[in-house]
């Protein structure tokens, strides 16, 4: 799963005083209604989106892994000896290994992520295959300003590792934030970061209108992840999964889409659909390199070298703390 700041596990009974049931709340009531995408990683959400990836439509992580597989050597070169790599979000254990394996004497892995479950899994197995590595997990918001553990005595630089283009998640202004955040606590180190490119919308639109229909389950989970926890009644067969690229803003939007016009009741309130109706949950941007490099210059950081794959669909970029 990306860990976009991932929900707790499911809960049988509805729990009104969630954050999940504010933020569902407030959405519905405000327009255009709007949601966080950090509430489709509930557990079912999080399988949906491992599913998401290995589809042939879904490019980004496949990508990005033949980008590491490629720049591992140069990224171990640069990190140096003995590094601390800081893991915002406890992702892809494949994504991980490959810098790993690349590294000299890896000293210390600290993945940061809101779900301790998660965690305390991938830290088991990378301390069974690397036995030299202290694997440190953090439990915590990454998007927020996090305590990490003093760096130790000798150590290395810290690198931060934020793949996968979750970054393209936030709005620009939380694109900012996170990034000023992580150059904290990297200060001295680099980041390495993935980001999808702006490319033919085609190739965008088919990677979030795949012919399975598993970008439109995982968007409708937060519907059913609604009923799970909040005892909402959404009829999910009432609602249209709709993904397009905006190219103004250079994103793609992600919205569920009232078929007809109905009614819904969430945590006991009621809440009126038209047809035609949409809840927006979630943008996807796209970046130039130049503009990404934009962004993280405005949060403090030295851009340094990018890497692409040959059709230029991502890009994994080293940006100096
Ligand atoms: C996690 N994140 C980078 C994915 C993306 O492509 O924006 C989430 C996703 N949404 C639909 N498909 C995948």
């Amino acid at each position: 799963s990306p860990s976009l700041v991932p929900g707790s596990a499911d809960a049988a009974a509805p729990r009104a005083g969630s954050e999940f049931a504010a933020d569902m709340l407030k959405a519905l009531d405000t327009r255009p209604r709007s949601i966080s995408p950090k509430y489709f990683y509930d557990s079912a959400g999080s399988q949906l989106f491992d599913a998401i990836c290995e589809l042939p439509e879904y490019y980004p992580t496949r990508t990005e892994i033949g980008i590491l597989t490629q720049c591992a050597g140069e990224v171990a070169q640069l990190a140096g000896p003995r590094a601390e790599i800081v893991e915002f979000g406890a992702g892809s254990l494949l994504k991980i290994r490959l810098l790993l394996d690349a590294m000299k004497e890896p000293a210390r892995y600290m993945p940061v992520d809101i779900s301790g479950d998660h965690l305390a899994g991938s830290a088991a197995a990378l301390r069974r295959d690397y036995p030299g590595l202290d694997v440190h997990p953090v439990v915590g918001d990454y998007t927020q300003r996090v305590l990490l553990p003093v760096p130790r005595a000798g150590g290395g630089r810290r690198i931060g590792f934020f793949p996968g283009s979750t970054i393209g998640n936030f709005t620009p202004r939380e694109a900012v934030h996170f990034l000023e955040v992580a150059g904290q606590v990297l200060r001295g180190g680099a980041l390495l970061l993935g980001a999808d490119l702006v490319k033919d919308p085609a190739v965008l639109h088919a990677a979030y209108n795949d012919s399975a229909g598993v970008t439109a389950a995982f968007n409708l989970n937060l519907l059913a992840r609604a009923n799970r926890e909040l005892g909402a009644d959404f009829a999910l067969d009432q609602w249209a999964h709709y993904a397009f690229y905006e190219p103004r803003q250079q994103r793609i939007e992600m919205h569920l889409v009232s078929r007809r016009a109905q009614q819904v009741t969430v945590c006991g309130q009621r809440f009126d659909f038209a047809e035609g109706e949409a809840l927006h949950t979630e943008n996807s941007y796209k970046f130039t390199i130049e503009g990404l490099r934009a962004l993280a210059m405005e949060a403090g950081f030295r851009p340094g070298p990018v890497w692409c794959d040959a059709r230029q669909l991502f890009s994994v970029h080293w940006l100096y703390a």
